[in-house]
C-alpha cells in the first residue's frame, strides 16, 4: 500500500495523519475541508502532545482528484460527514482500493459497503483523546492508539501491513480478531459518557459521582449489548462493569460529543445513540434510555439552531425562541392564514400573524418597536410593534413545501394593508423586538 490518504484533519485525523506524514513524507496525504486546508498548507499540520510537539506538511487538498491515487483511505472524519465523502473519493476508488475506518458509530463500515465493495473495507476502532485548537493544530492529552481488524474476523496480510505502518509510526496498534465486538465495546463506552457529559456538563469523572448515574449506565449499556447481541455480536455479561473499568485511567476528560457541543459543532448523537434507538425499534427492542438520552442532546446541542430555514425571535424577549416551518404549522389556528390569496388574488401560500409569533416570547416592557432581518443580513426593516402586529404576516409554507428562495422564501414577511411593498422582506430569518426603532435598509422609510 503504496499511497495513504488521511480523510479529515480533526482531533482523531489530525493527530495519526500527522504522526502517518512524519513517518512517511511521500506516502501519506490529506484530504481535508477548504477552511482545514488553508490552514494546513500555510502552517502545516501541528501536534501539541506532552511528549512533545511537531509540525509536519503533508501533500494536502480538498479535492481527491488533486492528490497521489490513494491505495489506502483512512477515514477519520466525523461519521455524519461519510456520504459526502464517499460522494467525494468515487471517482479514485479503484478495484483494489482499501478503506480503513476509524470513526465512531457501528453502521460506518455498511453504509460504506453500499457503495463500494464490502471486501474494501479494513474496519478500525481509534482510542485517543486530543481535541482541535484551531484548525491545522491538535492538542493530544491522552492515549493514541487504533485497533483494525477485517470485518469477517480472518486474518489478512493487509490488516499485519496495516498494524505495520501505524506501529513504525509510533502508534500503537492491535490487530483484533473479533474488529466487529471491538466496535461495539468502544460503541457501549461512546454512548454512556458522550451524552451523560454534555447533560451533566461536566467531565466524565461526575457522571460516576452518584449512585442513580452508575445504575443507569448498566441500563444504557445493557440495551446497547440487547441490540449488538440480536446483531450476531455478543458482548459480555459484565460489560458494563468493563466501560466503568476503563474509565478510571480517563475520569478527568470530558467527551467528543462534550468538545463538539462547546464547539458548536453538530454532534455524532444520530451514529450512536440514536442508532441504538432506531436499531432497536427495527429489531424490537426497547431502548427507553437511549431514546432519552437522544432527544435530551438533541434538545441540549440544537437549542442555538439558526439557518435560512428556521425564524428566531430575539432581541427584547426574556427568551429567544427559533422556529422552523414544522412549529409554525402548530400555531394556534387562530393566527393561521390557510390561504393568502384572501388578501390578494396572486398571492400564494399559508402565513402566520405576526401577532401570533409575537405572543410566543415574553417581550421586555417597553418593547415598542421590531426590526425583521433577511437571512444575507442585506436587507432589514424596521416598524413600530403596533403595525407589525396589524399587518404583518409570515408566509411559511406553499401547498405544504418550503417556500421556494425565488418567491422570497424560505420565510416572507408581507404587510397586506399597509401599503409599503418595501416592508415585504424576502427570506427573513430573524425578528428583532426592540425598543425604539432599529436597522431600517429599505429604499424608502413606511409613511405611517
Ligand atoms: N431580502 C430582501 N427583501 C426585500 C428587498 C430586498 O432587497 N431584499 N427589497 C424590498 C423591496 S424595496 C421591494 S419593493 C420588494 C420587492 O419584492 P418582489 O421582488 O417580490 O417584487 O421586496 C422587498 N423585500
Ligand atoms: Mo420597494
Amino acid at each position: 500500500m503504496q499511497q495513504i490518504m488521511v480523510v479529515g484533519a480533526g482531533a482523531v485525523g489530525g493527530f495519526f495523519g500527522a504522526h502517518l506524514a512524519k513517518q512517511y513524507p511521500a506516502r501519506l496525504s490529506c484530504l481535508l475541508r477548504p477552511r482545514t486546508l488553508d490552514a494546513v498548507r500555510s502552517r502545516g499540520l501541528t501536534v501539541r502532545s506532552a511528549t512533545g510537539t511537531f509540525t509536519v506538511h503533508p501533500k494536502a487538498a480538498s479535492d481527491p482528484r488533486d492528490l497521489p491515487k490513494p491505495a489506502l483511505i483512512i477515514l477519520a472524519m466525523k461519521a455524519y460527514d461519510l456520504d459526502a465523502v464517499l460522494d467525494q473519493l468515487a471517482p479514485v476508488i479503484s478495484e483494489d482500493t482499501v478503506f480503513l475506518t476509524l470513526q465512531n458509530g457501528i453502521d460506518i463500515e455498511d453504509r460504506i459497503a453500499a457503495r463500494f465493495r464490502r471486501e474494501s473495507i479494513v474496519g478500525g476502532v481509534a482510542y485517543i483523546y486530543s481535541k482541535i485548537v484551531e484548525p491545522g493544530i491538535i492538542e493530544h492529552y491522552k492515549r493514541g492508539s487504533v485497533a483494525v481488524g477485517e470485518l469477517s474476523g480472518d486474518s489478512s496480510s493487509r490488516v499485519a501491513e496495516i498494524a505495520d505502518l501505524f506501529k513504525q509510526a509510533g502508534i500503537p496498534c492491535q490487530v483484533s480478531e473479533d474488529i466487529r465486538r471491538t466496535k461495539w465495546e468502544k460503541m457501549c463506552w461512546n454512548c454512556v459518557f458522550n451524552p451523560l457529559t454534555v447533560v451533566i456538563d461536566d467531565r466524565v469523572s461526575a457522571a460516576l459521582a452518584h449512585p442513580e448515574l452508575l445504575e443507569m449506565i448498566h441500563q444504557i449499556v445493557e440495551e446497547v449489548a440487547a441490540v449488538s447481541a440480536r446483531l450476531n455480536v455478543p458482548l459480555p455479561a459484565d460489560m458494563a462493569d468493563r466501560v466503568l473499568r476503563w474509565t478510571q485511567e480517563i475520569r478527568d476528560i470530558h467527551t467528543s460529543m462534550y468538545d463538539d457541543w462547546k464547539a458548536g459543532r453538530p454532534t455524532e448523537i444520530d451514529s450512536l445513540n440514536g442508532y441504538i434507538v432506531r436499531k432497536g425499534r427495527e429489531l424490537g427492542i426497547s431502548t427507553p434510555i437511549n431514546l432519552a438520552l437522544t432527544g435530551l442532546i438533541k434538545a441540549i446541542t440544537e437549542r442555538e439552531q439558526t439557518g435560512s430555514d428556521i425564524l428566531r425571535i430575539d432581541g427584547a424577549v426574556l427568551q429567544p425562541v427559533s422556529l422552523d416551518r414544522v412549529a409554525l404549522a402548530q400555531l394556534p389556528a387562530e393566527h393561521q392564514i390557510p390561504d393568502m390569496s384572501v388578501f390578494q388574488s396572486n398571492m400564494k401560500g399559508q402565513g402566520i400573524r405576526v401577532k401570533g409569533l409575537l405572543e410566543i416570547p415574553a417581550c421586555e416592557i417597553g418593547a415598542d418597536h421590531v426590526t425583521f432581518h433577511a437571512f444575507d443580513g442585506r436587507f432589514a426593516a424596521s416598524l413600530t410593534l403596533s403595525q407589525a402586529i396589524e399587518y404583518g404576516i409570515v408566509v411559511y409554507q406553499i401547498d405544504g413545501q418550503a417556500v421556494p428562495a425565488n418567491k422570497g422564501g424560505p420565510f416572507r414577511l408581507v404587510m397586506p394593508g399597509l401599503g409599503d411593498l418595501c416592508a415585504n422582506v424576502k427570506g427573513v430569518s430573524r425578528i428583532e423586538v426592540r425598543r425604539g426603532l432599529g436597522k431600517d435598509t429599505r429604499p424608502s422609510l413606511p409613511e405611517a
